[in-house]
């Protein structure tokens, strides 16, 4: 009897171990560690002119401020880039009556110093995220014509517009450039389109600035869900996909080995979709 109790006694911690063994090895393959590098998400509401910021980590919201509010109408946040160099975004303005684009400089939440890069560009251009084109180390801004589908890039440096080229011509207003992440691991920017209406999402890689391969990533996604941004969300140094839904408002994420999903999830619900993501960084 004592020799028994004795057994039961060994077998329970045991017992134990092994299901929080089996328990640990099945959290490895399939979970990932929430605790990762700082990113934030920009916002634009269009209605109150205002900006503001979720600061993240992982698919945690730490905190979220608002940078500004009241800013005029026709003047839409269309992006941020690092225009002073100094490794901290500045944010972007497209007035959508004049085609005037315009920057800030900004120290964080503080704007330093702001100006216009360039007056009347067409309103049919709309920008789309900014990346180097051209791996000179400064950020370029990437357009595309909602009439034609082009997609053409101003070749910048600091706040001086210094040229344009194009990445795509003659792919009609279905396909949208989504975002420019780099999907194959080569320190270029690569090109990530979603169909306006048939759910495909598919990918370019670039050869510098000529399409060198295509795919699909994924099909039958429901067209309320926009990709918005391409940040790292789980901080192992490859982009990821960041989706809102433009009526429940709801904020999700699919964690990305190039053009290859490994998981999915939501990370807000029901933020009023007059607020749109602008940007990542
Ligand atoms: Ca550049
Ligand atoms: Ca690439
Ligand atoms: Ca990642």
């Amino acid at each position: 009897m004592r020799l028994r109790l004795k057994t039961e006694e060994l077998r329970r911690p045991t017992r134990v171990l092994a299901l929080l063994w089996a328990a640990l090895f099945l959290l490895g393959s399939t979970a990932w560690s929430h605790a990762q590098t700082p990113w934030k998400i920009l916002w634009f509401n269009s209605d109150t002119g205002s900006v503001s910021f979720w600061d993240m980590n992982g698919i945690t919201i730490t905190d979220s401020h608002v940078l500004v509010n009241g800013v005029p109408a026709p003047w839409h946040l269309v992006g941020t880039l690092d225009m002073s160099a100094d490794t901290k975004p500045d944010l972007l303005w497209s007035n959508r009556f004049s085609g005037d684009v315009a920057f800030w400089l900004q120290d964080g939440d503080h704007t330093t110093s702001y100006g216009q890069i360039h007056l009347g560009v067409p309103t049919d251009w709309e920008v789309v995220t900014s990346t180097d084109i051209n791996g000179d180390g400064y950020s370029d801004i990437v357009w595309q014509n909602n009439v034609t589908g082009d997609v053409s890039y101003w070749l910048m440096v600091n706040t001086a517009y210094v040229g344009y080229g194009f990445l795509a011509q003659g792919i009609g207003p279905n396909w949208k450039l989504r975002g420019m992440p780099d999907l194959n691991n080569d320190g270029r920017p690569d090109m990530v389109w979603q169909h306006a209406s048939n759910g495909t999402v598919s990918f370019w890689t670039l050869d510098d600035t000529v399409q060198a391969t295509s795919g699909i990533i994924a099909t039958g996604i429901p067209s309320e869900w926009r990709l918005s941004a391409t940040p790292d969300v789980d901080g192992d140094g490859r982009p990821d996909f960041l989706w809102q839904h433009s009526t429940t408002g709801d904020i999700a994420y699919w964690r990305m080995d190039g053009t290859h999903r490994l998981s999915y999830g939501l990370i807000a619900t029901g933020i009023p979709t007059t607020w749109r993501i602008i940007s990542t960084y």
